[in-house]
């Protein structure tokens, strides 16, 4: 008997997850994603397009540096790297389908171990994305994006695109176009760039500007290969300020957009958004998802939460409806992501070791997000809070307001509209009421 017969299935505990409604007491059903329900016209499975993330659900098992990782992952058997990187696979697909969802995103060392050099590394992955075209059919299940993981091997200590030695440029750009051969061979829908240690642990040793030019002419060759390629898809730059470096170049969305502008790369770049990055600059999720939509690059997020208490990247998986209601608000009225979807970049704690953990985490988090939308939806439909907002603009709407925004005076102008100021009136910002109405919709 092969490892493949003696442990498959590997979920065997759990069947296929199904709406059952809020009444349902199965902990192993939906309550409110009901992925074919029409909101606003469009299935909640395309309000949302959930992805499951291949390293921390598969490739994580626990450790942290205090100590070695205590889940088991049965797929982890197997003589050889391909064997192994096998049984990965199917336990990937056999939890995204019972899960029902559409999508996955991977680091290219997620889906096979690198071996010797990026040669053989070059060959494995060729390997393994044969095996994942054949799942990929069979389970009806696609990438939402792809990428290359610049961050975990020694090589990479002094960064990947930023490293202050060629020759790691070089190894990592081997590595891009690698991933990019591999997304592409797979449809992924996008790609994603994360600079884990594009960045800097001292200034000290540090040529910023140098660095930062490198960034950006590493993301242009990126994109060339990939468009020569027949990549139609959507780049996406993950925001994050620090962590594993003192210091990322990608810091917050903001800082994010002033770069693509500054090198030429905003027609094919969008900002993927992670709550617990938000976080760790001083934002809320809502600000970050806030700012890529008003520079219309809203491309795609990755769910997760961060603890209030911690400081650093916790990845929890979400529950609070308070914030995702927000969060989906911003989402709706951007009128969706920008090629791609929700990401579930959230990881079990430590001392959760059952294999059905994993669906508790999905499931939750994929109920949050439905109801999350559903009360979006309501606000923004039946409450006065789109119009609430939009008033406490309206004085721009006409008049001296309106010749203000279209550029019509001069700062004379403004002193003599306003004469002595005795006409100001004091207007309330309501924050209170606001902050009610999101609680009674939800
Ligand atoms: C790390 C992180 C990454 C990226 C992909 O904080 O979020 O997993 O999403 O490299
Ligand atoms: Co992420």
């Amino acid at each position: 008997m092969n490892t493949l017969e003696k442990t498959q299935p590997y979920f065997k505990n759990v069947g296929k997850i199904k709406f059952e409604g809020p009444d349902s007491d199965n902990p192993f059903a939906y309550r409110y994603y009901n992925g074919q329900q029409l909101v606003r016209g469009k299935t909640m499975e395309d309000h949302l397009r959930f992805a499951v993330s291949y390293w921390h659900s598969f490739c994580g098992d626990g450790s942290d540096p205090f100590g070695w990782g205590p889940r088991p992952m049965p797929w982890n058997e197997g003589n050889t790297a391909e064997e192994r990187a096998k049984n990965k696979m199917d336990a990937a697909f056999e939890f995204i389908s019972k899960l029902g969802l559409t999508y996955y995103c991977f680091h290219d060392v997620d889906i096979i171990d690198e071996g010797e050099n990026i040669l053989e590394f070059g060959k494995r992955l060729e390997f393994i994305s044969d095996y994942a075209l054949e799942k990929q059919a069979e389970h009806k299940v696609k990438v939402l994006w792809g990428t290359a993981n610049l961050f975990s091997h020694p090589r990479y200590m002094n960064g990947a695109a930023t490293n202050p030695d060629f020759n790691v440029v070089a190894h990592a750009g081997a590595q891009v176009r690698n991933a990019l051969d591999t997304t592409i061979k797979l449809s992924g829908e996008n790609y994603v760039f994360w600079g884990g240690r594009e960045g800097y642990m001292s200034l000290l040793n540090t040529d910023m500007k140098r660095e930062k030019e490198h960034l950006a002419r590493f993301l242009h060759m990126a994109k060339d290969y990939a468009r020569n390629n027949g990549f139609e898809g959507t780049f996406f730059i993950e925001p994050k300020p620090a962590e594993p470096t003192k210091h990322q170049y990608d810091y917050d969305a903001s800082t994010v957009l002033g770069f693509l502008r500054e090198f030429n790369l905003l027609d094919d770049f969008k900002l993927n958004i992670e709550v617990n990055h938000a976080t760790l600059a001083l934002h809320t999720f809502e600000h970050e998802l806030q700012v890529s939509a008003d520079a219309n690059a809203l491309g795609s997020i990755d769910a997760n939460r961060g603890d209030y208490q911690n400081g650093w990247d916790t990845d929890q998986f979400p529950v609070d409806l308070y914030e995702l209601t927000q969060a989906m608000l911003i989402i709706l009225n951007a009128g969706g992501f920008q090629g791609g979807g929700i990401n579930f970049d959230a990881k079990l704690r430590r001392n959760s070791t059952d294999l059905e953990d994993l669906f508790h985490a999905h499931i939750g988090g994929i109920d949050a997000f439905a109801r999350a939308l559903l009360i979006a939806d309501k606000i923004a439909t039946d409450s006065d809070y789109y119009p609430l907002l939009k008033s406490r603009y309206s004085t721009f709407d006409e008049g001296k307001g309106a010749d203000f925004e279209n550029g019509k005076l001069s700062l004379e102008d403004l002193a003599e509209i306003t004469g002595d100021g005795s006409h100001l009136q004091q207007i309330s910002g309501r924050q209170e009421y606001l902050e009610n109405l999101i609680n009674r919709y939800i």
